[in-house]
């Protein structure tokens, strides 16, 4: 599989800034497959598989898990299906992150978005989701605001001195934020 193939998106932003929501437009608008990192590891815990059991401790404090469960998972989502065009939403979360899956993948995102919305907001959608997950709660997402500002945050700088991020105004109807999103791919010839 020739990875100088594949068109690689990372989809970055607080808890809650609307990653989720805006792949799945994306997705509809631009024939992307989507693969959520934090979706991936729910799947692992609901299989009950060997590593479950790390990541839901992990998931309810907030923490970021090991990148050699995650991008084991990500590679295998990647492979299972013909599409070359990935969205990656929620990953990478650290530098570690980051690196294992430039050396195992191979490539590096041609495109990051950066959903930037401020904390309150953040946190007032996390708490009226109600689907059930169990990082949705209040002193859970105060942690997840916190790692994502001490890991994920100097993952943005990295991307933006590389010029490859593209920073979204997260603030607005879904409607109107896909609206700033839909040109960076429109532009793309790919
Ligand atoms: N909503 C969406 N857009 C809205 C808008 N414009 N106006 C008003 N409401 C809006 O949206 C969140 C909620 O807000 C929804 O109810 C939505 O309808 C509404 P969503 O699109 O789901 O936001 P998203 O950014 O996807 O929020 P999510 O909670 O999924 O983000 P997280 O980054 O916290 O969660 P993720 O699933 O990526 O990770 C969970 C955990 O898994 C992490 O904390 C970590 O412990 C672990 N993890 C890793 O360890 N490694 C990884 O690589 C990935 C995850
Ligand atoms: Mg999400």
């Amino acid at each position: 599989q020739p990875s100088e193939n594949l068109f690689i998106t990372f989809v970055l932003g607080g808890p809650g800034s609307g990653k989720g929501t805006q792949c799945g437009k994306i997705v509809e608008t631009f024939g992307y497959s989507h693969i959520s990192a934090g979706e991936l590891l729910r799947r692992e815990i609901a299989s009950k598989s060997a590593d479950g059991t790390m990541i839901l401790n992990r998931i309810k404090e907030g923490k970021i898990v090991p990148s050699e469960v995650t991008v084991k998972l990500i590679l295998r989502e990647m492979e299972s299906g013909s599409n070359s065009k990935f969205l990656i939403d929620g990953f990478p979360r650290n530098d570690e992150n980051r690196r294992a899956f430039e050396e195992i993948v191979g490539v590096e995102p041609e495109i990051v978005l950066f959903f930037d919305c401020p904390d309150e907001e953040m946190v007032k959608r996390v708490l009226n989701r109600n689907q059930g997950r169990v990082d949705d709660n209040y002193d859970t997402v105060v942690k997840r605001l916190k790692v994502f500002k001490k890991h994920n945050l100097p993952v943005i700088n990295y991307y933006a001195n590389k010029g490859k991020l593209h920073k979204i105004d997260a603030v607005g109807t879904e409607d109107k934020i896909f609206e700033r999103v839909r040109p960076i791919f429109a532009s793309m010839r790919r």
